[in-house]
């Protein structure tokens, strides 16, 4: 039989409906505080490609980089309330909140990239638990690179950061300028640059990886390497959003999270030492801390840790203890 033109055109477009019936595509918005170029950022857009990729088109994850979309310390509020329906935070930003979101920010209990590991580990039981009362899942967290002191001048002693403009990013990074006797000022990283430009901030505590975004170097000479703590990063989703997906692009989500996790700790501990060269040939000093600077910042850790312990509760010192116990094994 000969189709007649009409024909031809009724079943063409009745073949394309049929087809966009059974593919019903989502789509997600993902709020982020760092620059495209961060690591994290570049973990998470590779994560949304693979995500395109694994659920076959299906799911289309659009990243919002530089806290475009929502400020940094608003990020878990909008995916909480579905705004965004998931997002990238900063675990130790919400502390006031509940403390075991702040376990990973505490100055010289995981100073190191295996020990951080070991503590997020600990960590991840509770966290689960308290995202799912608030409506959220965990996908996956990364670790910044360890925190020192960029700071306008030299220090020997923390007796010497007394009366320093202090940007924090956080309760506990407060609560140090607080216990230095320095002024803390909470700025969010995209807003950085801004703050030591017009002399709002002359210190702060952070990675080489902030620095080097934020070009800390054009307005601070000192980075003072003390790996102080390695906080985390955390990718959380909205739980009606997650539930709403078909069981294949669930399982897409997930796989593309555990490799985005294995792949951001790798490439994080991989350019710390890229951050500190680029940092030392922008001109910035990279300095060991003093053994008096160190012993007097681990006062004021010990400080931190037990007044933690206080606010956490029997949740935080299992948290703590098993955390112990993982790092006193042999690897
Ligand atoms: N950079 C982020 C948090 C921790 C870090 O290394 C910041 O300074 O805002």
């Amino acid at each position: 039989m000969k189709l007649r033109p009409f024909a031809l055109t009724a079943l063409a477009a009745s073949a394309l409906l049929a087809a966009g019936a059974s593919f019903a595509q989502t789509k997600w918005d993902l709020p982020a505080a760092y620059p495209a170029s961060n690591f994290h950022t570049e973990t998470l857009t590779q994560f949304a490609a693979d995500v395109d990729k694994a659920s076959g088109g299906k799911l289309k994850i659009t990243v919002h980089a530089n806290a475009s979309l929502f400020k940094a310390n608003e990020i878990k509020r909008a995916v909480q309330g579905g705004q965004a329906q998931i997002g990238e935070v900063l675990l130790v930003n919400f502390e006031n909140e509940n403390p075991i979101y702040g376990a990973d920010g505490l100055p010289f209990v995981a100073s190191s990239y295996a020990s951080a590991h070991k503590l997020a580990e600990a960590q991840k039981p509770a966290l689960e638990k308290l995202l799912g009362t608030q409506g959220m899942k965990l996908l996956y967290t990364v670790a910044w690179p360890p925190q020192g002191i960029y700071v306008n001048k030299e220090i020997t002693a923390v007796a010497d950061m007394k009366g320093l403009k202090w940007r924090a990013y956080s309760p506990a990074t407060s609560k140090i300028a607080e216990l230095v006797g320095a002024q803390p000022v909470t700025v969010q990283a995209a807003e950085l640059s801004q703050a030591m430009a017009t002399g709002v901030v002359n210190s702060y505590m952070s990675s080489g990886s902030t620095g080097y975004d934020t070009k800390t170097y054009e307005s601070i000479k000192y980075w003072y390497d003390v790996q102080a703590w390695l906080p985390k990063n955390a990718v959380i989703v909205n739980k009606k959003a997650f539930d709403a997906l078909d069981a294949p692009t669930q399982a897409a989500v997930l796989k593309a999270a555990a490799d985005a996790e294995i792949r951001g700790w790798k490439v994080s501990e991989e350019k710390n030492e890229f951050y500190k060269k680029a940092l030392a040939e922008k001109g910035m000093k990279i300095m060991t801390p003093s053994p008096k600077l160190v012993a007097d910042l681990r006062q004021v850790g010990g400080i931190m840790k037990a007044d933690w312990i206080k606010r956490a509760g029997p949740e935080g010192e299992a948290l703590l203890s098993a955390f112990d116990k993982s790092n006193a094994a042999k690897k």
